[in-house]
């Protein structure tokens, strides 16, 4: 007799720093691709607090951005029933994964990745060995899930073809282990540039607080950095070349509203950056709302956000030592039963 076998869902697996409150940048970015991808793939998030500590944190400033974070990865509408959501040190499968993997990365391929001569150039008296191998890492949280797609900001493109190049390498050396996965960035809201200086990406952990809006900012907050964003001095809505402030607002407008950038340019043809502020602000805030309004509400009861991190630790830690396994005894260790 025939069988008639289902396809497997495809899978998707992301995280996020626990650096900070998460900004509008992770939310257009990243978070919320999170939620849609939801229905159509099996998905699995995660706050990467391992990599948190790449640079330096006050710990118990790090303990409220962990739960503050897995928390609001509730509120954004990712729902643990449907998608499995842990946090990253919580599974000590990623950190053993990841001492296998940095034993077949390359000292140049990590010499070259973008966000490390960032960061060292940005804390330049702690450069440490963490900040140069974050990327395995990242390596070992996606591979152990054997995630298709990997939902990212433009910012990680890069990190996301390494891992790709360490899982083929892996595979080529021992035997099909790892899925080799796709990078996952969509055309609007991958690059949100920074308020202040729109050449430049919006960050979490950015000292100019003008420079970013937080997910927990509030209308008036939010308001007024629209107002204080940095623009130009032709004073007309248009999308262009040398206009990175005007084009960062348009983006996030259409990414927020949906309209195109020809759409805008039509709706502010006549109308100065004051108007067109004020409407990028007024569409943020709202979008932002809801999320804060079930943010307020999921801080209120730690016990039942410890019982959700405690469950999706325990499912990620399953599904990451089936791989994990797999990979050592594929490597030539002793497995005991
Ligand atoms: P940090 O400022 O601490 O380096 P970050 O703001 O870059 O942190 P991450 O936690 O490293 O945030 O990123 C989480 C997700 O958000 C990633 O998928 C990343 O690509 C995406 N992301 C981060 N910043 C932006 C941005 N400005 N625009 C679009 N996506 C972004
Ligand atoms: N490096 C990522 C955060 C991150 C991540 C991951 C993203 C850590 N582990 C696994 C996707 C998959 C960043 O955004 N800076």
């Amino acid at each position: 007799m025939e069988t008639i076998e289902t396809p497997r869902k495809k899978r998707a697996l992301s995280c996020i720093q626990s650096t900070g409150t998460p900004t509008l940048g992770n939310y257009l970015g990243a978070l919320r691709n999170w939620v849609m991808l939801q229905d159509e793939f099996e998905c699995a998030y995660a706050v990467a607090d391992l990599h948190a500590i790449t640079v330096r944190q006050e710990p118990a400033k790090l303990r409220q951005q962990i739960n503050e974070t897995f928390a609001l990865l509730l509120a954004i509408g990712l729902d643990p029933e449907k998608s499995l959501l842990f946090v990253q040190s919580q599974v000590p499968e990623h950190a053993q994964l990841s001492w296998l993997l940095s034993c077949h990365t390359q000292f140049g391929e990590l010499s070259r990745m973008t966000q490390f001569k960032d960061k060292s150039a940005k804390h330049a008296d702690n450069i440490n060995a963490g900040l140069f191998t974050y990327p395995v890492l990242m390596a070992a949280d996606i591979l152990l899930y054997q995630p298709d797609v990997v939902p990212v900001g433009a910012d990680q493109k890069q990190h996301c073809e390494l891992t790709r190049d360490i899982a083929t390498r892996f595979n080529n050396l021992y035997a099909n282990t790892f899925t080799i996965p796709e990078p996952y960035i969509m055309k609007t809201g991958a690059r949100v540039c920074s308020l202040q200086e729109p050449t430049k990406k919006m960050s979490k952990s950015d000292e100019n607080q003008n420079a970013f809006i937080s997910l927990k900012d509030d209308p008036d907050t939010i308001m007024r950095k629209f107002r204080r964003a940095v623009t130009d001095s032709e004073a007309k809505v248009r999308y262009a070349e040398g206009k990175d402030g005007v084009n960062n607002l348009m983006e996030i407008y259409s990414a927020v509203t949906g309209k195109t950038l020809e759409a805008i340019e039509d709706e502010f043809t006549g109308k100065g950056y004051g108007d067109f502020k004020t409407a990028v602000g007024e569409a943020v805030a709202l979008e932002l709302k809801p999320i804060q309004e079930r943010f307020t509400e999921l801080m209120k009861d730690k016990a039942q956000l410890e019982a959700l991190m405690k469950s999706g630790a325990e499912k990620a830690s399953y599904v990451a030592g089936r791989t994990l396994g797999k990979a050592m005894k594929k490597l030539g260790f002793v497995i005991l039963r």
